[in-house]
């Protein structure tokens, strides 16, 4: 396999302002050194910020690919994020300020937090869950999931949040591959308006899930004490959660947790085949979401932090449950859609509750600047000191309009390379000493190593290469749930007879400074007349045309250059699809970054096709490209935007 070509220059550079850079947690590049130099040291006094029950002996026990980290040693998640706070004055600080689709709101304090907490704790006893025993939580974005993830966490059940906004199927699938005993879900959730059935998606999973033998419902609905009719509850297997918790008693001690005993299972949809179920374990990934929440979002006492996603991902997991709350920090949650009612809701939030550092995904950037500039500018922003982006590479186009649009020239952005995999943030600038670029990622954090390879793991110092992580982390996932093989072949298969190096998938460029340019999925990489394609870059160039809001560009068999570009394109509000516009993108992109890049279709949609959690799906628009029927559709947001897409593609030609 042949490099990867580097097309796209970026040449605007954004230094940390010094009023940042003086009061930030890491203002120097001595902890990367330091972090190089002693790997084991560095991860070792991390570790030790956490509270242990007994310490660890031992740092790593590396036997290639499998890692165990601080070995020896007793902890517990849960008390590292609720307990260990209450002896301290941030008993009565906000540690959740919740926020309801229709309005509604609640704040809970970590006192609050630590009641609620050993209440559902008991609770999950008296059903009967036992350390290891597995449970599902199938909730909207309410306070009670990251009640019950910690409850969870406390007595050492093995929680397995799956998104609210999946199927019936998803939802049985999960729960069979895990073993679950209990699911936790409610009797509706909020999305634009409409209520999220739970209740009745769980219904019908368990219809084939016969591990499951209870099921807790909490009452998000409105009307005293549930709407049974709705819910309807099944005598000996179903129980309010409102009800449980009365009579929940908080006398509830944390389990001493070993240090690798299992947190969770996330299942994580793979291109093809059954969801993997990703295993993550107690000290090492806690060790690597508590460092990363603290230096990456420099969290201080007074911030307000919040992360937008929904903890049915795993940025849910380690960026608005554990991470910030092993901080002792303050975040917002959100149930519902950021255009609802209107298309300023998330600055109306930011305004409402003073958010200080907030972390979100590109495609909600892309969706706020398709809008206009207007909504955010209604808004007071100017408590925010730092923005994040998560999720996909960030166009720089989209970079620098949340940087000015948002952040108001003030506010540093962090732009970070990540994985369920990894468990915590892996490549990412510091905000208090990193010069950013748009677009990049820029560099490992300390205690990481990360290498561009070529296909005989020869290391590449610039250019495009393979992403490759060379040395072992303390949140990296132990192995898949059920398929310890199939953990192997995914990830340290790579390389022939190195099943030391850990391969994430993604293709990347490494410029003269070091940083990185994460390109997308290898999956994803086009072959034009030889040369290897990002489509990252392609659809930069495309994004910086000022009437284009989102591109996804595919590759199609083409007889002479092997591949050919076909590109969909989302227009901004206000700009209307023309033949003439058509010819304009593809000049555009010619003289942005060369003929080779040139598409040869562009076809203008009003949306794009995307997973649930907003990645854009290019395998189901290369079958597009290429005439082919559609795969597997079930892990898109909207399945219909796909078959409409398919109609205007072929009526077109
Ligand atoms: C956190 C998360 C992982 C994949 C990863 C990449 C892509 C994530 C960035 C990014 C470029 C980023 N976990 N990705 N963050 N690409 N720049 N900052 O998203 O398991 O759902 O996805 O997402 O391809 O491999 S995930």
């Amino acid at each position: 396999m042949s490099d990867i070509d580097v097309l796209l220059q970026e040449n605007r550079r954004f230094a940390p302002p010094g009023h940042f850079s003086e009061q930030a947690h890491v203002n120097s590049w001595a902890l990367h050194q330091s972090a190089a130099a002693d790997m084991e040291g560095y991860w070792a006094s991390r570790a030790r910020e956490l509270d242990w029950f007994t310490p660890f002996t031992s740092v790593l026990e590396w036997t290639p690919p499998r890692a165990k980290w601080f070995t020896g040693g007793t902890l517990n998640v849960a008390y590292n994020c609720v307990d260990r706070h209450i002896s301290t004055a941030r008993r009565n600080k906000a540690a959740i300020i919740f926020e309801g689709e229709p309005g509604d709101r609640r704040t809970l304090t970590y006192w609050d937090l630590y009641v609620e907490v050993r209440k559902c704790a008991s609770m999950l006893k008296s059903l009967g869950v036992q350390k290891g025993d597995r449970v599902g939580i199938y909730l909207p974005l309410i306070p009670e999931a990251a009640i019950a993830m910690l409850a969870c966490a406390r007595i050492g059940a093995i929680h397995s949040v799956v998104f609210g906004g999946f199927s019936p199927e998803s939802l049985r699938d999960r729960m069979n591959d895990a073993q679950a005993k209990v699911v936790i879900t409610a009797d509706g959730g909020y999305r634009r308006g409409q209520v999220v059935p739970l209740k009745r998606n769980t219904d019908k999973a368990l219809e084939d899930a016969p591990s499951v033998q209870h099921v807790i419902v909490v009452q998000r609905r409105p009307g005293g004490l549930g709407d049974e009719s709705f819910a309807d509850m099944r005598e000996g297997r179903d129980h309010w959660w409102h009800r449980l918790m009365a009579h929940a008693s908080t006398d509830c001690p944390a389990e001493p947790m070993d240090s690798e005993d299992v947190l969770f299972i996330l299942y994580t949809s793979g291109t093809t085949g059954k969801p993997k179920g990703i295993v993550h374990t107690t000290a090492g990934y806690l060790t690597g979401v508590a460092a990363t929440t603290r230096d990456v979002f420099d969290l201080k006492d007074d911030d307000v932090f919040w992360c937008t996603a929904d903890v049915g991902w795993i940025t849910g997991h380690s960026y608005l449950v554990y991470g910030p709350l092993a901080n002792g920090a303050t975040i917002v949650m959100y149930e519902g859609a950021p255009d609802w009612p209107d298309k300023d809701r998330f600055w109306e939030i930011c305004a409402r509750h003073g958010v200080t550092v907030f972390y979100t995904a590109p495609t909600a950037i892309r969706a706020f600047m398709k809008w206009g500039d207007h909504w955010p500018t209604r808004h007071d922003l100017s408590r925010l000191r730092l923005l994040g982006s998560v999720g996909e590479p960030i166009n720089p186009e989209a970079w620098v309009w949340y940087h000015e649009h948002i952040g108001h020239g003030r506010c540093p952005i962090v732009d970070t390379w990540w994985q369920t995999e990894t468990g915590a943030i892996v490549i990412s600038p510091l905000p208090g000493i990193t010069t950013t670029k748009p677009g990049s990622a820029t560099k490992a954090l300390p205690g990481y190593t990360a290498e561009l390879l070529d296909a005989n793991a020869t290391v590449i110092p610039t250019g495009g290469g393979l992403l490759a992580l060379t040395r072992p982390w303390p949140s990296m996932l132990r192995t898949i749930w059920g398929d310890d093989n199939r953990y192997v072949e995914t990830y340290f298969s790579k390389w022939p007879g190195r099943p030391d190096l850990y391969f994430p998938g993604d293709g990347a460029k490494r410029d003269d400074d070091g940083f990185f340019w994460i390109l997308g999925r290898v999956d994803d990489v086009l072959n034009v007349a030889g040369h290897r394609i990002g489509t990252m870059e392609v659809e930069s160039a495309l994004v910086e045309h000022p009437a284009v809001a989102e591109a996804a560009v595919v590759g199609k068999v083409h007889e002479l250059k092997g591949q050919a570009l076909a590109a969909f394109v989302t227009l901004r509000t206000g700009f209307h699809h023309s033949s003439e516009l058509r010819d304009e993108l593809k000049a555009f992109v010619a003289d942005k970054i060369g003929a080779i890049a040139r598409p040869d279709d562009i076809l203008f949609s009003a949306d794009l096709p995307k997973t649930r959690s907003g990645k854009i799906m290019r395998r189901l628009l290369r079958d597009i490209a290429e005439g082919r029927a559609l795969g597997d559709t079930t892990t898109l947001a909207d399945p219909n935007v796909v078959a409409g897409l398919k109609e205007q593609y072929e009526s077109q030609e």
